[in-house]
């Protein structure tokens, strides 16, 4: 584990994306510099931090003297602090809409055990969502998710997009152009480039 700043937050996970890459970003888009601590695997009662940790699982963020487990809520309270949850009450339920559905996307990737539930995901679930998020872009101009600014809506979106090519669904998500022009847009974000240009080559998921 490398050394921590106790002047900056922090966020726990592993040497991974997964469930902790989407507060990366948001951070990194918020210039908000933060200790990246990737734990090792196994994840054993001897670390630290799973004693400390509310379900003694990651991503764990501390901030100061506030503590809070649970990806959704990490990335809530990030993008409230720094402006990247929308800037009002419908803008706001449209960004959690949009991480609430990064749950229905990305979980079958991990759970579907058999080649037709593999294939139902392929052929039915995931063009269902793709072409809801894609109608949702070019609704709302086709640059960004929700409102007229980047959102956590717009980073949601691009790590699961980012997760599903690397799952090989690369096919599938390239069936919707404004998707991948969006995915690649939010690349060349400067911030967002240097940041994955210096991040481990090799995650584990
Ligand atoms: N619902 C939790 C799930 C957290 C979770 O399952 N974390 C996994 C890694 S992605 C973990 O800590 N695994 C190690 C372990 O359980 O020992 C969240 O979204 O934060």
């Amino acid at each position: 584990m490398s050394s921590i700043s106790n002047n900056i937050p922090t966020l726990h996970y592993f040497n991974g994306r997964g469930r902790g890459e989407a507060t990366r970003l948001l951070l990194t888009l918020a210039g908000v510099e933060f200790n990246d601590i990737r734990h090792p695997l196994p994840f054993t009662d001897d670390n630290e931090i799973k004693q400390k940790a509310t379900y003694k699982q990651l991503p764990y963020y501390v901030d100061g003297d506030f503590e809070i487990a649970q990806a959704q809520a990490i990335e809530n309270y990030i993008a409230s602090k720094y402006n990247l949850a929308g800037d009002n009450i419908f803008e706001k339920a449209r960004v959690l809409s949009i991480a609430s559905s990064v749950l229905d996307i990305r979980t079958p990737l991990f759970t579907n055990d058999t080649d037709e539930k593999k294939l139902k995901y392929k052929n039915e679930t995931l063009p269902r969502f793709l072409s809801a998020w894609d109608k949702i872009l070019v609704d709302n101009g086709g640059k960004y998710f929700v409102g007229s600014k980047l959102s956590a809506a717009d980073v949601s979106a691009y790590c699961t997009l980012e997760m599903l090519y690397a799952f090989n669904y690369k096919n599938v998500v390239d069936r919707y152009p404004n998707l991948t022009l969006f995915k690649s847009k939010f690349e060349s974000i400067p911030s967002i480039s240097t940041y994955q240009s210096k991040r481990p080559a090799n995650p584990l998921f």
